[in-house]
């Protein structure tokens, strides 16, 4: 159903709202190939600066649609994976635009990793994660084994996914997995305002940071300082590198226009 995912527009800002509030917004593949198409429209729009990523009624996203017939012996979730979810992580993690994970409600399984792949991660007062996997007999995906232990530490990031035990955003906050806890009043429009700054940064320097970070983690300190420099080599080459610096000698704001 094309209705599973809105798209709009909010100036240089794609809004992607999982639309299936009735599941807590659960992935089917209709939903998975919905998001494929808009991303890989994203990618190719240079007006877009960047992507907030939301979900429709009291959920973010349940993860897995599981009455899609996902149980059984027969069914090769291997597959699923790689059709959909490993994709999806690889397209938001290597589009070299800011992605903001707007959590609104409940994150479950698949749908609080997919909400950890983006850049920054912010979630209403009301909003919860939960590695729900353990339950119904599976292990974190999604990248949940990789992004986990980075952003909350490795005991932290064991004990959530072997217990699977529900976190508040405010919980989640505090131990670093996410960026922000914000108040439910309000919590579509500060997330929409924390996209639409992003949105007005010096494109090239957010998708330089993006591909910096991506590397540091598997770099080590050396391979991480020449990918730096050849990057900043790169932006020192950049019309937003000299209008900032212009702007500074100025004493005005900038105007970044993502110019090469
Ligand atoms: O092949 C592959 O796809 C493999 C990939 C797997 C990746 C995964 O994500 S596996 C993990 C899948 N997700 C879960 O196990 C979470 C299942 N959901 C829950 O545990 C709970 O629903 C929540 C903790 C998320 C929220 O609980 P609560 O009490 O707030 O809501 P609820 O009443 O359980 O759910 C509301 C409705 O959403 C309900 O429908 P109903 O009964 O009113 O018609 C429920 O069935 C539906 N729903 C919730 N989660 C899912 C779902 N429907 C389908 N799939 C879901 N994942």
């Amino acid at each position: 159903m094309a209705d599973d995912l809105l798209v709009t527009h909010e100036g240089a800002v794609r809004v992607l709202t999982l639309n299936r509030p009735d599941k807590l917004n659960a992935l089917n593949p209709a939903l998975h190939e919905a998001l494929a198409g808009a991303f890989a429209a994203i990618e190719a729009d240079e007006t877009v600066r960047a992507v907030l990523l939301t979900g429709a009624g009291r959920g973010f996203c349940a993860g897995a649609d599981l009455g899609q017939n996902i149980g059984g012996e027969m069914r090769d979730l291997g597959a699923s994976i790689d059709a959909h979810y490993n994709p999806l992580v690889r397209r938001m993690r290597g589009l070299g635009k800011p992605v903001v994970a707007a959590v609104n409600g409940v994150a479950a399984g698949a749908g609080a990793n997919l909400a950890l792949a983006a850049d920054i991660v912010v979630a209403c007062d009301s909003a919860t994660f939960t590695q729900a996997f353990i339950r119904i007999g599976l292990m974190p995906d999604a990248g949940g084994t990789f992004f986990l232990p980075h952003l909350v530490g490795d005991a932290r990031a064991r004990g959530l996914a072997m217990l699977g035990e529900t976190v508040t955003a405010r919980e989640a906050a505090a131990m670093g997995m996410i960026w922000r806890c914000l108040p439910d009043a309000g919590f579509a429009e500060a997330a929409l305002a924390l996209a639409a700054t992003l949105a007005a940064k010096p494109a090239q320097a957010i998708a330089a940071m993006k591909v910096a970070f991506n590397a540091a983690f598997t770099n080590g300190l050396d391979a991480q300082l020449d990918l730096e420099r050849d990057l900043q080599r790169g932006l020192g080459r950049t019309a937003d590198f000299a209008e900032g610096v212009r702007a500074f000698a100025e004493k005005r704001p900038a105007r970044f226009n993502g110019g090469s």
